[in-house]
């Protein structure tokens, strides 16, 4: 099979994708398991332009084609925020839980009618010759009250999911593998990915 770089150093994003990719028809190899380090480079402030830019590092760092992951939480009653800046929320001394922490105070007044917010993902693949495509996927939520649930990563613990009556983090990975941003926009991927399998472009120029 040939090899696609999974151009993430989240590992709660290589979890999921070593599971959302594994009908892709190629084997996936991660930065680490290449020795590679990748620099952290996001310029743009939108998803696409993000997504591009990791995966171009990557495919030109590796001479491999690359896959990366840009996403975030929209959060209606602050206007969209973090959205893209969603890693950084709150600044560079604050981690996932501070991060969540410090969302749930922002949204103490807010009622919960007006809770809603979203997960979105952008995908982009690049070939090593440069050619490059995006697949796009979102989530609706509703932030809670409290951290519940100890899956997933990063937001899940306080994104609510009303057709389930639980949070993300209170899923297993098969279930939040069905109907997260990443599973959908995976869904696409993996997709266009068979298909270069099928006509064999392995991504090498
Ligand atoms: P890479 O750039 O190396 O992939 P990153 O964590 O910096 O890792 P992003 O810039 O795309 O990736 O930031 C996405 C952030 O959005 C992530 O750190 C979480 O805070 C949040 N997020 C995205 N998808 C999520 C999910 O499925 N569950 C919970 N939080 C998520």
């Amino acid at each position: 099979m040939p090899k696609l770089l999974l151009a993430t150093s989240n590992p709660g994003k290589q979890r999921e994708f070593r599971v959302l990719l594994a009908d892709s028809s190629w084997e996936i190899v991660t930065p680490q398991e290449l020795h590679l380090s990748l620099p952290d480079e996001e310029k743009e402030t939108n998803y696409e332009e993000n997504a591009i830019i990791k995966a171009e590092n990557a495919a030109r760092a590796s001479g491999l084609m690359a896959l990366a992951d840009d996403s975030g939480i929209e959060v209606d009653a602050l206007t969209g925020a973090p959205g893209v800046l969603s890693a950084r929320f709150g600044g560079p001394g604050l981690d996932d839980t501070g991060r969540l922490n410090l969302m749930l105070e922002q949204l103490e007044d807010v009622p919960d009618g007006r809770r809603s917010a979203r997960y979105r993902a952008v995908i982009a693949i690049v070939q090593s010759s440069g050619e490059t495509r995006t697949f796009e996927g979102t989530c609706e939520g509703m932030i809670g009250r409290s951290p519940v649930g100890d899956g997933g990563f990063g937001y899940d613990p306080i994104f609510y999911i009303p057709v389930r009556g639980k949070t993300m983090a209170e899923l297993t990975m098969e279930e939040k593998n069905e109907i997260s941003h990443r599973a959908v926009a995976a869904k696409k991927a993996v997709e266009y990915l068979r298909s270069l399998a099928a006509y064999g472009s392995t991504g090498a120029s």
